[in-house]
């Protein structure tokens, strides 16, 4: 299978996770796609992703899948055996829930920031801007980060007592905060802590470096 992504962008860093968290790192090829050149929005690659975004996943038989979460539960579920991804009704529903919410109220957030109240990925690429809009998708993401350290003060891991696509969404949220420079603030210690964990996992650590030939 192929990945089209960017080495260092947050939410390829979704996937890439997965795929180390799977052991399937040796299964894939990875072909980059230059975001800064806004190699994302070319008519060639639109036809594998509508949206423009990465990452993709393109399967042996030609079959596109986009979107972190979709292809994170493919991923989950290629051998039968999820871990990320809940395999009782209530972990599913629970996983899902809480990446959901680590989307909406923290990722998605630092990215409206990104795209709309800084230069993002530069005039060529950011036609529309609305730096109203991303002062307020920050000061969300802000209070997504109080919300996720509340949540850490009670279990280990971001949707129960097991580590799952919920946390390494809210792992891409940090990722993208640390590109902007929006640091988590002092008080969210719970948070800190936790993350300082999640990077030493080597699924995190060594997610930038994956798509290098070996
Ligand atoms: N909902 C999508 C998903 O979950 O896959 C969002 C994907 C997304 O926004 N990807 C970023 C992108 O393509 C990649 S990165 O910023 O994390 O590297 N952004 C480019 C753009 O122009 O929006």
């Amino acid at each position: 299978m192929t990945i089209y992504d960017w080495h260092t962008g947050p939410y390829p860093a979704r996937v890439r996770i997965a795929l180390a968290e799977k052991n399937l790192q040796s299964r894939t090829r990875f072909v980059s796609i230059d975001l800064w050149k806004g190699e994302h929005k070319t008519p060639e690659f639109l036809a594998k992703n509508y949206s423009g975004t990465l990452p993709v996943l393109e399967l042996d038989d030609g079959t596109l899948i986009a979107e972190c979460t979709a292809i994170t539960e493919y991923l989950d579920t290629l051998d039968g055996a999820p871990t990320l991804t809940g395999s009782t009704s209530l972990e599913k529903g629970l996983i899902h829930m809480m990446s959901k919410r680590a989307e909406l109220e923290l990722l998605d957030a630092v990215s409206v920031y990104f795209h709309h109240a800084t230069p993002g990925l530069g005039p060529d690429v950011e036609l529309y801007q609305n730096a109203e809009w991303g002062f307020r998708q920050r000061d969300k993401a802000l209070r997504g980060m109080h919300y996720f350290d509340a949540v850490l003060q009670t279990r280990p891991f971001v949707a129960g007592e097991t580590f799952s696509m919920a946390d390494i969404t809210v792992i891409g949220g940090l990722i993208f905060a640390e590109l902007v420079e929006l640091a988590v603030p002092e008080e969210c210690q719970a948070l800190q802590a936790w993350y300082a964990r999640m990077q030493e996992r080597p699924s995190v650590k060594n997610r930038v470096t994956m798509s290098e030939p070996v």
